[in-house]
């Protein structure tokens, strides 16, 4: 194969949405459909009992809950897929917004019973800035779910984007029965199977069939034919560009859970979504077909193996083809290293990997100067800068009770800091060696105390701090200048740990007060990057 039919044949995308509305689920079944696993996870109503592939992780089994994003690559029908399953809660949606920078489209998943939810309506702004592609999952329609006619008038009104139904629902609830599909006029009926762990038998055939109308009542039937009638009268289209430039959405009906609809959506999704294009960066356009190789880091996970307890740095390959063994330039350090253990990716198993192309994303092992948005490339031309940061609102100090422990403590919270699970600070002129940490959200700190506990053996105990608004200062402030600062009551000086200086205020109206009464040293509510960052 041609590097360009390499690069033609792979998807690589994220299941997005708000928590809960079955991303997790449906991540499992886009597996058992694509082949990629024979039994896909056993998701069991008892939340805390669940074993899915891409909850991996030991408190997303406990909480039932996704904390990290996951990364799964199979092949299907001549593609090569690179699945993200993210985390929906916000408190975790650093993690997310960086997956979306590694991907080609999303599939937005969405509770037909609760319409879209605030932070899908978020995820949805950030797809958008970016241009990213979104596929629609109308699931859980085994439940009461809303007007399948209002679901679409809601995306067009609340995101603003076109939706193109491409198949549509037959019954709804406990009479929800399968879809139609509006490109090739066929009604897939589908059986409910226990546990939904075997794909689900469908019968198809026309919408007049007698097998078919056999297996409808008549409200049903008449209610689906109605509304299909109404579809088609409106006349739209599937306008391909349109999806392609984020302006419209095709939009698939089913239940995760039950197994319906996921089998059209998987096909209709790679039928309709694009290879990895070229990116632009600092007015380059870097296409995937360029000789040299480069990628960036967008996430790394320690411990996702208990047996291997190392650090996994993930990166997406964007141009030329990775060979393993082969010597880049590190963009942070400015140095070449060579790239020697990498690996292809199904949730926390790894599989050596000897060469991989633009869409992939791999792991890579055993570099601990790695960090989250790092550039690798044969060229050193080359620079991403595609990682966002985020403001954190929630501050806390993080004790280690337990001195006899220190070494674990530090090295277990050093480690989650270069993960990027959470941020810290350091007071100015501070004799207190307690780390203090920034979250954006307090489930955070909880993840980073149960990872401390269970991955390093080190206690903690969090104290809430008295700031709740971070600001920047401007990167070329001298020493000086830091130290002339007027600052209102109780707010401090600190560093992040770019070692850019940072105020700590206790509220907004102090940060307000501050910007007013010093003009001249502008405050920046988005973190800096310095240029080593
Ligand atoms: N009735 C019904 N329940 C579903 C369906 N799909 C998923 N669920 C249930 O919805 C709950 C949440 O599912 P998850 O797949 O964990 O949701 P998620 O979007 O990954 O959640 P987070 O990752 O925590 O944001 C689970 O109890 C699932 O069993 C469906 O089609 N129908
Ligand atoms: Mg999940």
């Amino acid at each position: 194969m041609t590097i360009t039919q390499e690069i033609q044949r792979r998807r690589t995308f994220a299941i997005i949405s708000h928590p809960d509305a079955g991303k997790t689920t449906l991540t499992e079944k886009l597996l058992l459909y694509g082949g990629a696993e024979q039994l896909a996870g056993s998701v069991t109503a008892r939340k805390n009992q669940r074993a899915t592939t891409s909850d991996w992780m030991e408190l997303e089994k406990k909480r039932g809950i996704s904390i990290s994003s996951t990364v799964l690559q199979f092949d299907y029908d001549g593609y090569r897929l690179n699945l993200l399953d993210t985390p929906g809660h916000k408190d975790f949606s650093e993690d997310t917004y960086r997956v979306l920078t590694a991907v080609d489209a999303v599939v937005m998943v969405i509770d037909s019973a609760k319409g879209i939810e605030p932070q899908t309506r978020k995820l949805f702004e950030v797809c958008r800035q970016r241009g990213v592609p979104i596929f629609t999952f109308m699931n859980k329609c085994d439940r009461p779910m809303k007007e399948p006619l209002a679901l679409l008038d809601e995306l067009e009104r609340v995101l603003g984007i076109g939706a193109f139904p491409v198949n549509w629902p037959i019954g709804n609830g406990a009479d929800f029965r399968g879809v139609y599909d509006r490109q090739t006029r066929l009604m897939h009926l589908f059986e409910r199977v226990v546990g939904g762990k075997f794909r689900a038998p469908v019968s198809v055939g026309g919408l007049h069939d007698s097998e078919i109308r056999g297996q409808l009542d008549e409200a049903t039937f008449l209610k689906t034919v109605e509304e299909l009638e109404m579809l088609e009268h409106a006349g739209e289209i599937f306008d391909d560009a349109a999806v392609l430039a984020g302006k419209s959405t095709p939009v698939f009906f089913g239940s995760g859970v039950n197994n319906f609809g996921v089998q059209l959506l998987l096909d209709g999704f790679l039928k309709h979504s694009p290879a990895p294009k070229s990116r632009v960066m600092g007015g380059i356009e870097i296409a995937p077909e360029n000789p040299a190789f480069s990628g960036f880091i967008f996430k790394i996970q320690a411990n996702m193996d208990p047996k291997h307890r190392d650090r996994i740095a993930f990166i997406r390959v964007c141009s030329g083809k990775f060979d393993r063994d082969m010597t880049v330039h590190h963009s942070r350090s400015e140095k070449k290293v060579r790239l020697s253990s990498s690996h292809k990716l199904f949730g926390n198993e790894r599989e050596t990997v000897d060469e991989a192309y633009p869409g992939d994303v791999i792991g890579l092992v055993g570099h601990d100067s790695f960090g989250i948005g790092d550039t690798l490339t044969t060229d050193p031309k080359i620079l991403y800068k595609e990682i966002p940061r985020f403001t954190p609102e929630a501050f806390s100090y993080l004790h280690n009770p337990n001195t006899g422990k220190y070494k674990q403590f530090r090295q277990g919270l050093d480690q989650l800091l270069q993960e990027g699970v959470i941020q810290a600070l350091y007071l100015r002129n501070s004799s207190i060696k307690t780390p203090l940490l920034a979250a954006v959200g307090p489930l955070q700190f909880e993840v980073v105390q149960f990872r401390l506990e269970s991955e390093y053996g080190a206690e903690s105990r969090l104290e809430a701090a008295p700031w709740s608004v971070v600001r920047w200062l401007p990167t070329d402030i001298t020493e000086d200048a830091l130290d002339a600062l007027s600052l209102p009551t109780g707010a401090r000086l600190a560093y992040d740990l770019g070692k850019n200086p940072v105020i700590l205020f206790q509220n907004e109206w102090s940060a307000n007060y501050f910007n007013e009464t010093n003009k001249n040293t502008p405050l920046s509510a988005l973190p800096v990057q310095s240029v080593r960052e």
